[in-house]
């Protein structure tokens, strides 16, 4: 029978046991590698393993690997990081590897790859792999497929890459919590053979979105819709950085969706295709001609386009309140609302207090309110010609001559060609238009002088018995 001597024996050769193989398990499991910026990484060109053509992850970096007995070997560390989301505002996050998204995964067609994951959260997690073809019990659903990995604990995930495409990483526990506070990564599987679907850039970024009220740090995680921070890769306008390409190259720009609510993004200055989804490539024969690509809640799309239009091409949600940062919604519309005399009124009471929106809101993007600490203002970013009025989901395609091959580094603002930025009219300026504003145009003022030329009309048609008799439309002189 063991005595109670024997039983801590036993027990410290366990512990002795447990310090042995975790120093075996540290030397199996590759170095962790960490990012402690928002910066954007220049592409990993790959050392070792099959050759391919790198993406670059927008405001983000792609995981190093080791190539081990023929797998390629990565390290993912669940853990909680801050993220600067732009200058300005830091956010308390959980994330992978230091950063919020984790790192970029690349790898190629026909890998065998062994992902090691590591839980630093204070809870347990799992990792799904977003549209990759794979054993069930690598599917990463805490539970249905797998235990959760509790705090403390490394699991590893080992499966062939089957087919190339565009892909993402989140857990799979507690999802609404862990997704909510930053949780996720970009997975992309290159083509075997290289030149299968070539471009010359290839940009990634996920959409996610945070509740954070001003001044403080962590995201409220039981927000629903109402978020107020609209991400590309945890950053928000200005802090997403521009899309730097080279004036004729084949551009393929890729994105996940892991907000709670769609997003149609919008390219200006070009039409594109979508080439490919999370669910594979699209054939040739089945693309069509877009401006905007609607990205639903879990979906993936990848467009591609040649640059050749030179210049700074807006790049942006369509939903005109994701393209603001943190603002309030329970604001009532004061537009053609003269509310100056009260607001004197209440400034002697409440001395920063400013009257907004009696205009329209466009002079907000110039007005330095004061702000609570790490807050961003609501419509931010200036450009050459004064404020952008933007936040959020908004960056801009910058297609330059003079960008050298591989080059991402930002050009600054385009330099239009003389004559051609819209311009102001010689005869712009309204003699009678009351201060603080144009009131709404009443007939019978001609805007040309001189002789104005007659508009062009459809001949009416002949009328006849079956003709119905309305009354068109006239002069005013009747009544
Ligand atoms: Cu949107």
């Amino acid at each position: 029978m063991p005595t109670r001597r024997d039983f801590l024996k036993g027990a410290g050769a366990a512990v002795l046991g447990a310090g042995l193989v975790s120093r075996a398990g540290a030397a199996a499991i590759p170095e962790a590698a960490a990012a402690d910026s928002a910066a954007t990484r220049p592409p990993l060109v790959p050392g070792s393993g099959r050759p391919y053509h790198p993406v670059v992850t927008l405001n983000g970096w792609t995981a190093p690997w080791r190539m081990k007995n023929g797998w390629k070997e990565f390290h993912l560390v669940a853990e909680p990081v801050v993220r600067e989301l732009a200058p300005g505002m830091k956010a308390h996050l959980w994330g992978y590897n230091g950063q919020s998204p984790g790192p970029t995964i690349e790898c190629v067609e026909g890998d065998r790859v062994r992902i090691f994951v590591t839980n630093r959260l204070p809870e347990h997690t799992t990792i799904h792999w977003h549209g990759i073809l794979l054993p069930n019990g690598m599917d990463g659903v805490g539970g249905l497929t797998q235990p959760q990995i509790r705090p403390g604990r490394t699991f590893v995930y080992e499966f062939e890459m089957k087919k190339s495409g565009t892909f993402m990483y989140h857990p799979h526990a507690d999802e609404m919590v862990q997704m909510a506070m930053g949780m996720m990564g970009f997975l992309v599987v290159h083509p075997k053979n290289p030149n299968f679907m070539r471009v010359d850039r290839d940009f990634v970024f996920l959409l996610n979105a945070f509740d954070i009220a001003p001044g403080a740090y962590t995201p409220r995680v039981n927000t629903m819709l109402d978020f107020n921070l609209w991400c590309w890769n945890s950053r928000v306008f200005p802090g997403i950085a521009p899309f730097v390409v080279r004036l004729g190259e084949r551009v393929r720009i890729r994105f996940g969706n892991l907000t709670m609510t769609n997003h149609p993004i919008h390219m200006h200055g070009y039409d594109f295709e979508v080439t490919g989804t999370d669910g594979g490539w699209v054939p040739k024969t089945a693309r069509w001609p877009e401006v905007s690509v609607d990205v639903a809640v879990g979906q993936m799309r990848a467009f591609e386009f040649d640059a050749v239009y030179p210049g700074d091409w807006a790049i942006h949600c369509h939903k005109s309140h994701h393209t603001m940062n943190a603002m309030g919604h329970a604001v009532p519309t004061m537009i053609g609302v003269d509310h100056r005399g009260v607001a004197e009124k209440i400034a002697r009471l409440v001395p920063d207090y400013m009257v907004m929106g009696e205009r329209g809101m466009a002079d907000m993007g110039e007005m330095e309110m004061p702000l609570p600490d790490n807050t961003l203002p609501m419509m931010t970013g200036s450009g050459p010609f004064g404020p952008i009025e933007m936040g959020g989901m908004f960056s801009v395609v910058k297609v330059r001559e003079d960008v050298k091959p591989g080059d991402y580094t930002d050009p600054g603002w385009y330099r239009h060609p003389e004559g051609t930025v819209a311009r102001e009219s010689e005869a712009s300026v309204e003699a009678d238009a009351p201060e603080g504003g144009v009131k709404p145009r009443s007939g019978g003022r001609s805007q040309w002088s001189g002789e104005a030329p007659e508009p062009g009309r459809a001949a009416a048609p002949e009328a006849d018995a079956r003709t119905l008799r309305a009354r068109k439309p006239g002069g005013h002189a009747d009544h």
